[in-house]
């Protein structure tokens, strides 16, 4: 569970919930939060167990909360007023999808994707898990293209895009129909906030002793179409331009509007 992902305040976590923690790793027990009741079960065991008896929930209520909540916090609009514009930039991201798979790399890209890009029925997102590992999003966005012959959306952090670079070249040699979007912060963001909050702002290997290449040269030299993203004022015209342009299935956006140093 990562709940450090979650939440600042470990105490305040799911506060009025009873907690029920499963993990096959006994050390995992409790190690995090206080949980109310602790089961030591390999979770494949415990859910066969748990459908033996059929349980009946009404979730009317809490879905009707759900709702409300939605209505009265946007994702693209911050408590105070301002808009957020990394998660402005994923929902017009969105905006362009129809029936495509979406694989999303490690970071904070990701919980803009997991809070703003709203989903279709037939859309899949794909994420990689509890392991996180950066780099993920470019070789599933490979796997997905090949198993599903659909167009894949693969959006990646300026770091993650890094780990796996060299699969570019996949890409033009399968003529594969990739569209990589990356959310380029020209940092580690998702542990700069951490030295933030918890390492009074000491951005080692983050911000300082980090660089980004220029990635649009990178993927050109690869053979692949490749444009940066500026402005957010011209990025309606941009992606339309990307995501409908008759000329080249694949290509690296680079979105670097905006960043935090
Ligand atoms: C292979 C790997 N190394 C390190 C980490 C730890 N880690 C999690 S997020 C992150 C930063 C990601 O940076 P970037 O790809 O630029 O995304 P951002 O957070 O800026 O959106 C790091 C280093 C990890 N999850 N996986
Ligand atoms: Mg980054």
């Amino acid at each position: 569970m990562i709940v450090d992902k979650l939440e600042q305040s470990l105490e305040s976590f799911a506060r009025e919930a009873f907690i029920i923690q499963v993990d096959i790793d006994k050390n995992e027990l409790g190690s995090k939060i206080k949980v109310d009741l602790e089961i030591h079960s390999d979770v494949k065991e415990f859910l066969l167990d748990l459908t033996v008896e059929k349980l009946t929930i009404d979730t009317t209520e809490w879905l009707n909360t759900l709702k409300r909540y939605k209505e009265k916090f946007s994702s693209t609009i911050g408590i105070d007023r301002n808009k957020k514009v990394p998660n402005v930039i994923v929902s017009k991201i969105a905006s362009f999808l129809s029936d495509e798979v979406v694989t999303v790399d490690v970071g904070q890209h990701q919980m803009w994707v997991a809070q703003s890009l709203h989903t279709t029925q037939n859309q899949r997102v794909l994420f990689s898990g509890g392991m996180g590992a950066m780099g993920f999003a470019l070789p599933s966005a490979i796997g997905a293209a090949i198993a599903s012959d659909k167009r894949v959306v693969a959006i990646a952090g300026d770091g993650g895009i890094q780990m796996n670079i060299q699969e570019l070249e996949i890409l033009k040699r399968r003529q594969l129909p990739i569209k990589i979007f990356v959310l380029n912060n020209q940092n580690l963001g998702m542990v700069r906030q951490f030295q933030e909050l918890y390492f009074d702002e000491k951005y080692s290997g983050t911000v300082n002793d980090y660089s980004v290449p220029d990635l649009v040269s990178i993927a050109k030299a690869y053979g692949l179409n490749a444009r940066n993203i500026n402005n957010l004022e011209n990025i309606d015209e941009e992606l339309k331009d990307t995501y409908f342009s008759a000329n080249e299935a694949r290509e690296l956006v680079n979105i670097c509007s905006w960043h935090k140093k």
